[in-house]
């Protein structure tokens, strides 16, 4: 519709355009210059009020026929805390305006059509005006401060910090060319330090490893969070100038490469609750892609977005990510499935600076996780399930010699002798059938005496026996690798308690 009246307005200005020259041609010719000008001026500004209202009209149609697409309007309502009040701001802006455009643009057109030329018109000298001054002058100003002082409200009320006592989280978006890396806090619910020399291929934000905070902080794909919880988020830059922008919470703030931006908001509407509401309109009833006629709708495919709202280079249309926003309870089901980015990708490589050692969650796991083996092995009747396998114990290949690594398994068997002082343990060693039987017996013989030496310390030896068994007794087949690492092994077992 819109589009037929622009097409009919652009054809009916081309018909306007060469008929005035045409005529003007023949009119010169026939009646004289004179006449000729005041007959094409007499024309052009009807012309003018024609246009001045087909001008008006399209843009008023077009933008209540397009209301429905527009942020604010229809469907689109704000979706955080603050938003209602800059919609607010928007539409006082758009009023005062809006009627500023339209009186303008009709005197514009109206001047035009009764000042057009006549034979012995003159204009009117007027050198000054005092009372007109003041009204053109103090009108705008009025209305510009009025439109100020509004804004000025509504910019301390959105842009306002946290107080450091409320209950909030804080997440981390850095924009590079072309995408956002978005970090979360983990379960300490603080973001750990950076400094961009220690940037590369596997730590793409300088995270400092040294730094316990970091260690948890994960990096998901998805700007994930609750309904109703404050949210601060940091905003930085790697390289250019982008800018972060969630339309749908009324949410700009441009990311500055070495100037940490921020930006506080309280989502207020669901993912699901969105997609009901624009469920109601026409628009979104249509199917989410035009050559699957039976497929979902749109409004069941609807995605909050965060976009870069600055033109950051060729790739910049790809630093869309899905904004998902969850309740509570579901957004706590999602954290946990989060894996900290340190653990998936840094841990155990030549950046971790914790490498040859367990960090206190790791030995706490496994202090549990030993405890309830030995509490197992003490209550079994079965002499078989009285023994434990040391998963974390291991020696340098081809020696006896115990990894650093160990040393955490030992230490919660010897925690578990002291409590349980009438326990006696049989440590073996085990290897594959790998090499010769008699140099395994005695490798398996020595890597017994290793966790011997380690555990007798402090303690009663007696208490404590090694063998080594060499490749006598095998777990599991020794034909395949896997079978070979289970077979090379250590072990204890509880033989009287
Ligand atoms: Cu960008």
């Amino acid at each position: 519709m819109t589009l037929l009246i622009i097409v009919l307005a652009f054809i009916l200005l081309a018909i306007i355009i060469i008929q005035i020259s045409r005529i003007n041609e023949i009119a010169k010719t026939i009646r004289g210059e004179e006449q000729a000008l005041l007959s094409s001026s007499r024309k052009q500004s009807r012309y003018l009020l024609i246009f001045m209202v087909l001008f008006l009209f399209g843009t008023i149609v077009s933008a209540y026929l397009y209301k429905n697409y527009m942020l604010g309007y229809g469907p689109h309502t704000a979706a955080s805390e603050h938003g209602p009040s800059l919609d607010r701001l928007f539409n006082v802006t758009l009023a005062i305006t809006g009627i500023v455009f339209v009186i303008t643009h009709i005197a514009l057109f109206y001047f035009g059509y009764k000042y057009s030329y006549r034979v012995g018109q003159k204009a009117t000298f007027m050198p000054h005006d005092n009372k007109l001054e003041i009204i053109w002058t103090a009108i705008p100003a009025f209305a510009m401060f009025a439109l100020v002082i509004n804004g000025l409200i509504a910019w301390n009320d959105v842009m306002a910090d946290v107080d450091p006592d409320e209950d909030y989280m804080e997440i981390e978006a850095t924009g590079y060319q072309f995408a956002w890396i978005l970090r979360y806090p983990g379960e300490d619910g603080k973001l750990g330090s950076r400094d961009f020399r220690k940037i590369n291929s596997i730590n793409p934000l300088g995270q400092d490893w040294t730094d316990i905070k970091n260690l948890d902080d994960i990096q998901p794909t998805d700007l994930v969070l609750p309904v109703n919880k404050k949210v601060r988020v940091r905003i930085t830059a790697r390289d250019v100038l982008h800018d972060f922008y969630l339309p749908h919470f009324r949410l700009k703030m441009d990311a500055v490469p070495g100037l940490p931006t921020f930006f506080v908001f309280t989502p207020t509407i669901t993912t699901e609750e969105y997609r009901e509401q624009l469920a109601e309109y026409p628009e979104y009833q249509v199917p989410a892609d035009p050559t699957d006629p039976n497929g979902p709708e749109k409004w069941e495919q609807f995605d909050f977005e965060l976009a870069c709202a600055e033109l950051c280079g060729s790739g910049h249309y790809s630093m869309r990510k899905r904004v998902i926003i969850l309740e509570q309870a579901e957004y706590d089901a999602w954290l946990r499935e989060q894996n900290s980015y340190y653990l998936g990708s840094v841990r155990g490589t030549k950046e971790d600076p914790f490498a040859d050692q367990l960090l206190q969650f790791e030995i706490d796991e496994r202090n549990v996780a030993f405890e309830e083996a030995f509490e197992t092995a003490l209550e079994a009747e079965n002499p078989d399930e009285k023994i434990i396998q040391l998963e974390h114990v291991y020696f340098e290949t081809g020696s006896a010699q115990l990894t650093p690594l160990s040393q955490y398994e030992l230490d919660n068997i010897k925690v578990a002798m002291q409590a349980n002082p009438s326990v006696v343990l049989e440590i073996s060693g085990h290897t594959d059938n790998t090499g010769d039987p008699e140099g395994n017996q005695v490798l398996s013989q020595q890597r017994a005496d290793a966790v011997f030496n380690y555990i007798a310390q402090g303690l009663d030896g007696e208490r404590i026996i090694a063998v080594g068994y060499g490749q006598s007794n095998p777990i599991d087949s020794n034909d395949t690798e896997e079978g070979r690492v289970k077979n090379r092994r250590t072990e204890i077992k509880i033989i009287s308690q």
